[in-house]
């Protein structure tokens, strides 16, 4: 039965938004936009959501299970984005829902020591055996800008090396560009950010051993700390060089440099115990986030016990957090955890499917005549459009973003939810079954000749 009223009301709004001719297929998602718009910063609690890169308005969510997200007007999709990663076994798996609702059932928070932070950090230890002691906090960004805090109290020192194309979340150390070469300091990469924070941070291409030496040299014991992800998600995937890792690790241990390896993204992914496992290098310390709280809000920054060892109450180090440890989330965690744990199986799994997801792609492009370059590392992967290699952020900025907004559109009308950004990772969950990469692999070629006129 046509509802004139909601018509109406749907025309009033989008004539509101824009002179061009009406269209009255409105969806929800598109009211809500336009609602929170008037109430949140961008309509968005975290910039990526808001699609700016790729063109339209977000979908908002109503729910998810396994590898489906329902929207809130019914569409249904194949989720490749897993929450930015914590989703690994699929949304909504009972195991850690029904940790949930036995947790609840004795409240909420306490803001004081619990039993299942104990049993957190014993877990976390047995995964990640560089963890000698770990520290509970509430995101990513929360961890990484402990981390750095945490080493240059024990070093003494004030400055860090970061790489370009890595992400390590909002805290200001973190929020600046390059400088113009490998030895300047960097510069305020966002307003807010000061001339003083920005000093004490010096930032060099990813993939370059010697960039990194160079800068070392050239602030002989002045750097406290080097954080990179050890796999980047956020260039998109870009895996480290054969020896690069090793070689970081060298430079660091040969000049007393806390070697910090950013797992928020590929800890327990890449394997139960992260990149680190996988390359077989021992970082000094490591943060994580994501999987690790099992879709709840958690981040955790760990390492050497006599670095650790600086942090308050046992040291000096000041750090705190009114939700770290939550009872609720940690239950989510360990339930997530200990399946990953007991389960090593499913990284072969999710290695295969994505390996499979990855080669299709690879194929269709050729076939097309597209050539493009699709990087994958274990359950990870991301399609530059471009037909170069991408080792590092100025290869990947080679990409036509353009060309990867028209494909995005094509794929999420034909149900498929990718990362809204040609620099952002994709996560593949357990919940892909080899039909579901094969409805992935129709949907690609489709949307790769709809976005190229082909
Ligand atoms: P959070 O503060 O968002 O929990 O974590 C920050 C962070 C730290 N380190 C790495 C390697 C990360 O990838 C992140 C956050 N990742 C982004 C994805 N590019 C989260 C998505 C978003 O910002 O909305």
């Amino acid at each position: 039965m046509f509802n004139a009223v909601g018509a109406c009301q749907r025309y009033l709004l989008f004539m509101s938004e824009s002179l061009t001719a009406p269209d009255l297929t409105l969806t929800t998602s598109d009211a809500l936009f336009t609602r929170a718009k008037d109430h949140i910063p961008g309509g968005v609690n975290s910039p990526v959501r808001a699609f700016r890169a790729v063109g339209g308005h977000p979908v908002f969510m109503q729910s998810a299970k396994g590898a489906w997200l329902t929207d809130v007007d019914g569409n249904r999709y194949l989720d490749f984005i897993n929450s930015w990663g914590p989703m690994i076994l699929g949304h909504a798996p009972d195991l850690v829902l029904n940790a949930v609702q036995e947790a609840i059932q004795g409240s909420l928070s306490f803001g004081a020591p619990t039993r299942r932070e104990v049993e957190m950090a014993e877990l976390i230890k047995q995964m990640v055996p560089s963890i000698e002691k770990v520290r509970l906090v509430n995101s990513g960004t929360e961890a990484t800008m402990s981390a750095i805090r945490v080493a240059r109290g024990y070093t003494g020192r004030n400055k860090i090396i970061k790489f370009e194309g890595c992400y390590h979340g909002h805290g200001d150390s973190f929020l600046i560009a390059a400088g113009s070469g490998a030895l300047t300091l960097g510069a305020p990469d966002s307003p807010g950010v000061t001339e003083g924070v920005a000093q004490d941070t010096l930032t060099v291409p990813y993939n370059d051993r010697a960039a990194a030496e160079q800068v070392v040299l050239a602030n002989e014991g002045q750097v406290a700390a080097l954080i990179l992800e050890p796999v980047v998600g956020n260039m998109g995937l870009v895996a480290p060089q054969e020896g690069y890792l090793q070689g970081l690790r060298d430079l660091c241990t040969q000049h007393g440099i806390v070697l910090i390896f950013d797992e928020v993204m590929t800890g327990f992914r890449l394997a139960r115990g992260g990149a680190q496992e996988l390359y077989g290098i021992t970082p000094d310390m490591t943060t994580l986030g994501k999987i690790i709280g099992g879709g709840m809000p958690v981040g955790a920054y760990g390492g050497r016990k006599d670095i650790m060892d600086q942090v308050a109450p046992a040291g000096k180090v000041y750090q705190a957090g009114t939700l770290s440890g939550n009872p609720i989330a940690t239950a989510a965690g360990i339930a997530q955890l200990t399946y990953l744990q007991e389960h090593p199986e499913l990284y072969d799994q999710l290695n295969r499917t994505t390996t499979r997801i990855a080669d299709g792609t690879r194929q269709i492009c050729q076939e097309l005549g597209l050539n493009y370059t699709v990087n994958q590392v274990g359950s990870m992967f991301s399609v530059f459009f471009t037909d170069k290699p991408v080792t590092n952020l100025e290869e990947a900025k080679q990409s036509d973003t353009e060309a990867f907004g028209r494909y995005f559109r094509a794929m999420l009308h034909r149900g498929i939810y990718l990362a809204p950004a040609q620099y952002e990772a994709l996560f593949v969950s357990t919940a892909i079954t080899d039909e579901l990469v094969d409805t992935y692999l129709t949907a690609c070629r489709e949307a790769m000749r709809e976005a190229h006129g082909l």
